[in-house]
């Protein structure tokens, strides 16, 4: 029988991941863990109050549950991560290292932990990333997640722990909000447009990133941990990919829709790290090897959020 931990299940990825699984495998069986408590939907499921540092605990919740899979999602993100880089290494890693021993030590069935575009730097190719590139990262985060799937592949050849890892590009939902990343300002600008009709971007105008729409994300993560053993062949972490589009783009696209909407541009610390992160990356690995392709693009998801975020706010 599939029990699933999640770590982190309280942020923006977890807590749409953990209804994703639940519905799938039964509310009883995924157990959502983070520092702080779920609400509103989230809290109708088991839940434990766990500090991914504290391998005691977290070995206790594994028993007491007969877990046999986790989702070890907890992080800090690239732009929170520079404010305390010591700690932001510290929790990134040691909690991974946690995880990849607690499934090596009582042998569980299967392990999912996200890296990044992240691990990418300023001499990586910037343009359709491969799979196998320079990696040159400059932020503690994006250093900790390179580490991290070198971490993966290591306990998968030495200690056979099934460990499958995708590299996300900026995650963009609506249910919850960002915690700390570069690529916050693709969320928060639907907030704001519907709140203010106006933005203040972080970025500049011409930023290229790499992004996705929750809903591909969920569907990769979740056809990732159910593909075949045999069909997963990179045990680092996928390149994944779905749209790409600056500021200027994404506005013009919410335009269509709330014609008085307006953006203007305020670049902090935060463009110095998006301009070291590729502008698409190529994903055909994760095509090839167990059929991943996206749903939406940019127009698509655009029309999806300005229809269901006011529905919420
Ligand atoms: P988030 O910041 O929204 O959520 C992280 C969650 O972890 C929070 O609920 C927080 O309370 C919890 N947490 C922090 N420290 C903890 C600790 N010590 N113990 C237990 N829980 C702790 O992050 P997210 O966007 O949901 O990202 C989830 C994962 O996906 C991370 O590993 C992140 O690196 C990865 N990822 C996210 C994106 C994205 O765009 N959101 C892109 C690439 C990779
Ligand atoms: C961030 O901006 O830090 C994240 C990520 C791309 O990993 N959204």
């Amino acid at each position: 029988m599939t029990k699933i931990l999640i770590t982190g299940a309280c942020g923006q990825l977890g807590s749409e991941l953990t209804l994703a699984l639940r519905s799938n495998h039964g509310k009883d069986n995924v157990i959502a863990t983070d520092l702080r408590k779920p609400s509103g939907e989230l809290a109708d499921g088991p839940f434990e109050e766990l500090d991914v540092m504290n391998a005691d605990k977290l070995k206790q919740i594994v028993e007491n549950y007969s877990v046999t899979q986790i989702y070890h999602l907890a992080a800090i993100l690239s732009a929170k991560g520079e404010s305390n880089p010591q700690f932001a290494w510290k929790l990134n890693m040691d909690s991974l290292l946690n995880i990849l021993e607690i499934a090596k030590d009582k042998k569980l069935e299967k392990i999912y932990w996200p890296s990044s575009i992240a691990v990418f730097g300023p001499n990586t190719p910037m343009q359709q990333t491969p799979q196998n590139t320079v990696m040159d990262p400059n932020t503690v985060y994006g250093i900790s997640k390179l580490a991290g799937e070198r971490w993966c592949e290591y306990y998968y050849e030495k200690y056979g722990v099934d460990v499958r890892s995708l590299r996300y590009p900026g995650l963009i939902g609506y249910k919850a909000k960002p915690g700390g990343g570069t690529t916050d300002y693709a969320v928060d600008i639907f907030y704001q447009a519907l709140e203010q009709k106006s933005y203040e971007c972080f970025l500049s105008e011409n930023t290229y990133l790499p992004m996705m729409y929750m809903n591909d994300a969920i569907k990769a993560t979740i056809q990732l941990m159910e593909a075949d053993k045999a069909d997963v062949k990179v045990r680092s972490s996928y390149n994944i990919a779905a749209i790409s589009f600056t500021p200027e783009e994404i506005a013009s696209e919410i335009k269509k829709h709330i014609p008085d909407f307006s953006i203007s541009y305020q670049p902090d610390f935060r463009q110095k790290i998006a301009d070291s992160w590729p502008d698409s990356v190529d994903d055909s690995a994760a095509r090839d090897d167990w059929g991943w392709s996206h749903d939406y693009d940019l127009s698509k998801m655009t029309e999806d959020i300005l229809k269901e975020l006011p529905k919420i706010l």
